[in-house]
């Protein structure tokens, strides 16, 4: 296990007869209580409530983890490369605010806390670190690498990133000089052609082949290899590519895909090999960026073997406020009926969405985000009915990393009036999603060690213990168009989707989810 200074393994334990501690496990028997509902002829419904009841184990040794990016030379990869350097070493730097100490900001999982329970003495609610729920890995403990199709080690590219402070790269650019980006495949017809001069680094060939895969799966087993690691988490934190066509015979099915790259066909992107040498090689996958990576046969892929994989999109600052907003709005009764959102930035990110193909990538994920809300509200919306929603993003080289997010919600209140709210945010993109990363990477690895068995008497019992879908919906609240198991439902709201990440691990140490009734202060 690691023993990095501030994480305190075992802060807590439960108490109870369902919970039982091995050296190895936690072990957890778990009652999961929902409501199932029948539409009647009269075009009522019948609630009945449900129990199944689930065992849960989780593996307690935190594994030896790395985390491998491909993009690792641009904004995000270099930004999150030198805060978690700057963490690791405690690092304090001057700006001219004044002093500045590493820390873990925008990171769910090392900055929020989670209500573990009501003081037995005072009642008053008692709160822990979620980094402390369950035996995670510290993300000053992760082994670094990926690549990138720019050459450029990662001083270098940190420079040209400009996001950090001199004082700060000053401190971590000697160690990061040393890490260079593996050469990546690069298929340029995917990406901008105003990317086209940054590709120094690049595997030979421009098209999908099995050699790429081969390619990838030994460079993750090397890193493995050489940084001694249990595990490896692969992310996609490259240019937003343009989308894949979804072509059946092609990409529909893990056999067809496999055939495709095998043929080199034109419809399989770059994300998409990476996707496959990933899932080939047991390495979980992320995408942080919006295009259709998992077509069907990559999804169908993993699902063979087991691995885990999540997408799309980070979720760093408009539509992070946008999923929290319109959840307010639509959950307070308030008619929502437009939404205008415009970007303008002007780092690499921004350049390469100046080309439509990518945009079009950017401007789906950034669309589709009101959906689940919406369609909620019978009362508000008839069905079909949308309120309308635009995303603009313009290239403005000026503002760098400095991203602006203008957004106007306009909605309808009591009695025919009008609300309007007006937003302007204005941060350095990257490091809101820097955090993200981590948490991307922290919480897929713990879901690799949790495993459920079936109890029940309904026929839905499971003999052996098996993991979560491949498809790892828990990720949601990081990510812009979360990707969930085929069939399900996508939830945006950011409530429901933190809801769902905090009790999902409440469950696996046998405390029920937050409910945020506390009767204990309103029965007397
Ligand atoms: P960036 O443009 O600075 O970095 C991307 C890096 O990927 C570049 O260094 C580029 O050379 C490299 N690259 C391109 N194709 C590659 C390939 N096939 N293999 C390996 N490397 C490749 O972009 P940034 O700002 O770091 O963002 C990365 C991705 O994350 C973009 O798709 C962006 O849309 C997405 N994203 C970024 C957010 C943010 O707040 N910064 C939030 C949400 C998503
Ligand atoms: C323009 O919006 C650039 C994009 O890459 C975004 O900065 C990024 O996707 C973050 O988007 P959001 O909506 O979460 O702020």
């Amino acid at each position: 296990a690691t023993t990095t200074p501030g994480s305190k393994a075992d802060l807590f334990t439960v108490n109870s007869p369902n919970v039982v501690y091995t050296e190895n496990e936690i072990r957890t028997k778990y009652t999961y209580r929902t409501t199932l509902v029948n539409e009647t002829s009269d075009g009522k419904f019948e609630a009945i409530p449900k129990e199944t009841l689930y065992d849960f184990k989780v593996e307690r040794k935190v594994p030896k983890t790395g985390m491998m990016l491909v993009g690792l030379g641009g904004n995000n990869g270099t930004t999150v490369t030198a805060g978690i350097i700057a963490n690791r070493r405690g690092l304090v730097w001057d700006t001219k605010e004044g002093r500045q100490n590493a820390n873990y900001y925008g990171s769910v999982v090392m900055g929020s806390t989670m209500k573990l329970g009501t003081n037995a003495k005072t009642a008053a609610d008692v709160n822990i670190p979620f980094h402390d729920v369950l035996p995670m890995v510290h993300p000053n403990d992760l082994a670094i690498g990926g690549w990138d199709i720019s050459g450029m080690n990662l001083a270098e590219a940190m420079d040209r990133a400009a996001v950090l402070e001199p004082t700060l790269k000053a401190q971590v650019s000697k160690e990061m000089a040393q890490m260079v980006p593996l050469p990546s495949i690069y298929y340029p017809d995917y990406i901008a052609a105003n990317q086209e001069d940054r590709a120094d680094n690049v595997i030979e060939g421009s098209k999908a082949s099995l050699a790429h895969v081969e390619h990838i799966r030994k460079d993750i087993r090397e890193f493995k290899a050489k940084h001694n690691l249990d595990k490896v988490i692969v992310q996609w934190t490259a240019n937003t590519e343009r989308f894949s066509e979804l072509v059946p015979g092609i990409n529909d099915t893990a056999d067809n895909l496999m055939k495709a790259i095998e043929n080199g066909h034109e419809e399989v992107s770059p994300s998409t090999v990476f996707a496959v040498a990933s899932i080939l090689e047991g390495a979980p996958f992320i995408n942080g960026s919006p295009q259709n990576t998992f077509v069907p046969g990559s999804i169908e892929l993993a699902e063979r073997h087991n691995a885990f994989i999540g997408g799309d999109d980070f979720k760093s600052g408009q539509t992070k406020m946008k999923s929290a907003l319109v959840d307010f709005l639509i959950s307070a009764g308030i008619k929502l009926t437009s939404i205008a959102s415009y970007n303008h930035l002007g780092n690499n990110d921004g350049k390469n969405l100046s080309s439509q193909k990518q945009f079009r990538s950017k401007e789906i994920s950034k669309s589709n985000v009101v959906d689940d809300m919406v369609a909620a509200n019978s009362v508000l919306y008839k069905e079909g009915e949308h309120p309308d929603h635009t995303v603009v993003i313009k290239y403005m080289p000026a503002v760098g990393d400095n991203k602006r997010a203008l957004d106007e919600y306009y909605a309808e209140i009591f009695m025919g009036g009008h609300q309007t709210i007006s937003l302007f945010n204005v941060c350095e993109d990257s490091l809101l999603a820097s955090p993200l990363i981590i948490d991307l990477v922290l919480i897929t690895e713990m879901m690799t060690r949790i495993q459920w068995k079936n109890q029940s008497n309904d026929g839905a019992a499971t003999k052996d213990f098996g993991n979560f879908h491949s498809v790892l919906s828990i990720l949601s609240y990081m990510l812009k168009a979360p990707l969930t198991p085929p069939g399900t439902p996508v939830v945006n709201a950011l409530a429901k989707q933190r809801g769902a990440l905090t009790n999902i691990f409440r469950a696996c140490v046998g405390l029920q989810p937050e409910n945020d009734m506390t009767l204990e202060h309103k029965l007397f």
